[in-house]
């Protein structure tokens, strides 16, 4: 059975998304497009387009174009859209990287991606430096400067022509984010610009309060695709205001929403749990929030109805994956009605089955049943790994997201489970193979798997049943330290267990479901 939006579809242009977001700007080019809310300066939509085509000709005298890959290494800021923009007109690739990410995770994506050149800051040089290095990526642009390196200005000092690049929207890739989706290591997912462009407009309807007058907060990253497309682009697209915050910090979130009265503020769940319960929130004016907008990860619906009624604003969830650009399901502005317990309607121009797994039978409503999706904002596949593409998306062009859903008689969607590896620690991803295979070097660890747990705070944390070497007695805070000191914060292991044997089918597959069902008993 399949399932379609209350909304009919949209037409979707046929552009590349320079085009959509920048086609034609001659109403805005006044307005402020990006504030830095740590710095208060600002760029209006005539500077950050007259800035992209200079950064688009300098990469074009680089020799970057078509079928090139460009890292972008950064916190959120301004510049982030000049450099992630200006790599698009260039007609080349963005891949963007985790700024939590060690040298040796920069330094996998660089090569896995095939990157030839990489913009980062300052403050990561310590990581990007021999992440590139170790990549043999040689061209590093650091945008505020550092010594040895060109910066932003310098490139941007320019007077080579624009390139004329001629985009396939349908074909060319223009972002190739990083994500493990339904299976074991981060893979490049390569969206096209159709991809990009189609979701933008199929939000269009669900987001009918948005508009040049909307303000948006940006402290979720613009490396991952929601803070990409919701925030970034979604922002741009509008010809709103984006205002950045390079990190979430409770005070500077606060400060930045009260001064810059953002009306539209996009978190993962543990904000809300801050917004909740943190006294210091009632010292901030937070009158201009109309709507706090969740994703990422579930969200406990008494926690957002507790925000709610202390600021007073809506709260509202959408639903999505990287593979899917991001968007495929979200509470419409207009419907204030739908429980925020739910991640609402689909949007239009997508088709979904809800599976059950077990048997491969469509469900129906009320039923729970493993959500597939199809539509144009559905990914191309993954970079050099047609073995992973055709394990998530089958031969009719269905994506099995791996998480499980039910729908309602009134076409409502609320995700109920999730079936495939993945944790989610704080709405990152956190890939559990990484971290066995991290667990199994060390040498009093004969074997490990890795799960995703509840701890006290209903927070999702990534948990490692270890089974020890005969004769070692190392416990579970060294087991913790050894992993900390090799990988991103948000990848360390939070809770250890151990335990006679890893329970394995006998392929010598990890069983989870048996782990979990041992963690839930
Ligand atoms: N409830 C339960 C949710 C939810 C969820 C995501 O890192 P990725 O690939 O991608 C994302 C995308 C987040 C997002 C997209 C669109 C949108 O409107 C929005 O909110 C405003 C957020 O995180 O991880 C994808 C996986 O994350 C889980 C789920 O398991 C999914 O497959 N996930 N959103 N609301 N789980």
């Amino acid at each position: 059975m399949v399932f379609r939006s209350p909304f009919p579809d949209v037409e979707i242009p046929d552009v590349s998304l320079h085009q959509l977001l920048f086609g034609d700007i001659a109403d805005r080019a006044d307005r402020v497009a990006l504030i830095d809310g740590m710095s208060g300066a600002s760029i209006t939509y005539g500077q950050l387009v007259a800035m992209i085509d200079r950064m688009a000709a300098a990469l074009a005298a680089r020799g970057i174009g078509k079928g090139d890959v460009v890292g972008i290494l950064s916190p959120n800021t301004p510049y982030y859209a000049v450099v992630f923009h200006g790599i698009l007109r260039a007609g080349a690739t963005a891949t963007t990287l985790n700024a939590l990410y060690t040298a040796d995770d920069v330094a996998h994506q660089l090569q896995d991606a095939g990157a030839k050149m990489l913009f980062t800051v300052s403050v990561l040089l310590p990581n990007a430096a021999p992440g590139a290095a170790k990549a043999g990526v040689t061209d590093v642009v650091v945008l505020d400067g550092a010594e040895g390196y060109p910066s932003l200005p310098e490139l941007l000092a320019n007077d080579h022509p624009v390139p004329s690049v001629e985009i396939n929207p349908a074909e060319d890739i223009a972002v190739l984010p990083y994500s493990s989706g339904t299976t074991a290591l981060p893979k490049g997912v390569m969206l096209t610009h159709r991809n990009l462009v189609a979701n933008l407009v199929q939000c269009g309807p669900i987001l009918s309060d948005v508009g040049p007058h909307t303000r948006i907060l940006a402290v979720l990253p613009f490396f991952h695709i929601y803070g990409m497309q919701v925030l970034m682009n979604n922002g741009l697209y509008i010809g709103g205001v984006v205002v950045t915050l390079p990190k979430f910090e409770l005070p500077e979130f606060l400060r930045v929403i009260a001064e810059h009265k953002t009306d539209r503020v996009y978190i993962a769940p543990p904000v809300a749990v801050a917004l909740a319960k943190h006294p210091i929130v009632d010292n901030y004016d937070l009158s201009a929030m109309a709507t706090l907008f969740s994703g990422a990860a579930p969200l406990d619906v008494e926690l957002a109805d507790a925000v709610r009624k202390r600021l007073g604003c809506r709260v509202s969830q959408g639903y999505g994956m990287t593979e899917m650009s991001p968007v495929s399901h979200a509470i419409p502005d207009a419907r204030d009605d739908i429980s925020v317990g739910t991640v609402g309607v689909i949007i239009p121009n997508l088709e979904c089955r809800l599976v059950d797994p077990a048997t491969g039978a469509d469900v129906g409503v009320g039923e729970r049943g493993e959500l597939w999706c199809k539509g144009p904002n559905i990914m191309k596949g993954y970079l050099n790994n047609a073995e992973a593409t055709a394990a998530t998306i089958d031969d009719e062009g269905w994506l099995h997201t791996g998480d499980v859903a039910v729908i309602d008689a009134d076409g409502i969607v609320s995700i109920v489970d999730r079936v495939k590896e993945l944790i989610k620690y704080k709405g990152y991803q956190v890939p559990p193979a990484e971290l066995e295979a991290v667990l199994l070097t060390h040498p009093e660890i004969a074997d490990a798997a890795v799960i995703g747990v509840r701890d006290a705070d209903g927070e999702e944390v990534p948990k490692a049943f270890v089974v020890r070497q005969a004769e070692s007695e190392i416990d579970g805070d060294a087991v913790m330290e050894f992993v900390a000191s090799q990988v991103a914060p948000h990848k360390k292991v939070r809770a250890v267990e151990f335990i006679e044997a890893i329970p394995k089918s006998a392929a010598g597959k990890i069983l989870r479901k048996d782990l979990r069902a041992r963690e839930q008993a």
